[in-house]
């Protein structure tokens, strides 16, 4: 081992005195995560080479049948968290219903696992970052068999949850709770080295992220902050720079580490947004509030909804905390109560610099 290179391995077990009644299983689990992460990272990488983008139910040139990304990817988190013996319950956002781990290796296994195997995977056929989220809870009932009631626990519950994104370089960043810390694959010893410790995001940011292509369809709250951040002020640093990949992991990634807010809101075409509350919207903002950023829907904190199915969508905004609530204000101004929208926003717009329609 190179001399002063922390592996995540490592580092796990040095929290774990974080939690004085842990017996280990949470880390066995992020363990489980991070092996089938590296076989993941695996397949992305060399997909180019093997063609394993074919449609699934095609045959490549060995006679083997193909599956896309996703799905294997799905495959081997499930594998992973079947053999590892400390997961009770998957949800993926690639079934529809829960998986009861049913090994005679899980059979005390407490903990429940919401995953997206692979989130963005139709940048996959043009190589560009995609990524896994998952969430990690604790099941409530004591006995017996856990069930969905298990799983449709609010944000707040989450005992840990982490992204790994397949970029440039491969990382898996996570949370237990206590702050955030980034881990980067070592390709050359096949380990996930401590490389971004303490991620803290900027408090105040300039790149927004959201596909301005659905512009018409979004509410009146969001087309005013998108003139917001377009406005000319030297003051604030506008106009604001736009970026957006289209990929979740690799747009809050970057926001993360450089400031910025990344939108998915309602349209009227969604009129529930997008992302998934368990898979994707809860696991991102567990790791944005540790890193003191904030996400919202525009009205209320992701983290306190409760959730009353398993694919619920919801509207996001997520990144740097001024930015997210400058969003939320307009939010509440336009889109908010109709008794808001009166004499008042006039004045209330004036001052944030925005000139002419919002069309
Ligand atoms: P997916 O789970 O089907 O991959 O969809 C989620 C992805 C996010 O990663 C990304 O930010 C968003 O969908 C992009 O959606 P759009 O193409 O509508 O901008
Ligand atoms: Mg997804």
């Amino acid at each position: 081992m190179v001399c002063g290179v922390k592996t995540l391995g490592q580092f796990i077990i040095e929290k774990q005195a974080d939690f004085p009644y842990a017996k280990g299983e949470l880390s066995r689990l992020l363990r489980d995560i991070a092996i089938a992460a590296k076989i993941v990272n695996r397949e992305v990488n060399k997909a180019g080479l093997v063609d394993i983008l074919g449609d699934i139910g095609t045959t490549n040139i060995q006679g083997e049948e193909q599956k896309k990304l996703d799905v294997y990817a799905n495959e081997q988190f499930i594998a992973a968290l079947t053999s590892g013996g400390e997961c009770c319950i998957v949800a993926t956002e690639e079934e529809n219903e829960i998986i009861h781990i049913e090994s005679p290796v899980s059979q005390n296994a407490k903990y429940i696992v919401c995953i997206d195997p692979l989130d963005g995977s139709s940048n996959t056929d043009v190589n560009v970052a995609v990524g896994t989220i998952f969430s990690i809870y604790r099941r409530k009932s004591i006995d017996g068999k856990a069930s969905l009631t298990d799983v449709l626990q609010k944000g707040t519950q989450q005992v840990a949850a982490g992204y790994i994104i397949y970029g440039s370089s491969t990382m898996l960043v996570y949370t237990t709770g206590k702050g955030v810390n980034g881990f980067t694959l070592d390709p050359s010893i096949g380990e996930f080295c401590l490389s971004h410790a303490e991620m803290k995001m900027p408090e105040v940011g300039y790149l927004y992220s959201i596909n301005e292509g659905n512009y018409v369809h979004f509410p009146d709250g969001v087309k005013k902050y998108l003139k917001y951040c377009q406005v000319e002020d030297d003051a604030t640093n506008r106009p604001y720079t736009s970026r957006y990949i289209g990929s979740m992991v690799g747009d809050i990634h970057r926001n993360l580490i450089k400031g910025g807010i990344y939108i998915y809101p309602t349209t009227s075409k969604s009129p529930s947004g997008k992302l998934r509350l368990l898979y994707e919207c809860n696991p991102m903002a567990f790791i944005i509030e540790q890193a003191g950023g904030k996400a919202s829907t525009g009205f209320e904190r992701i983290l306190d909804i409760e959730p009353t199915e398993l694919h619920q969508r919801v509207p996001i905004f997520i990144g740097s905390k001024t930015m997210v609530e400058k969003a939320e204000e307009m939010m509440m101004i336009y889109t908010g109560a109709p008794k808001i929208l009166n004499g008042k926003v006039e004045a209330q717009l004036e001052n944030l610099g925005i000139v002419g329609g919002i069309d």
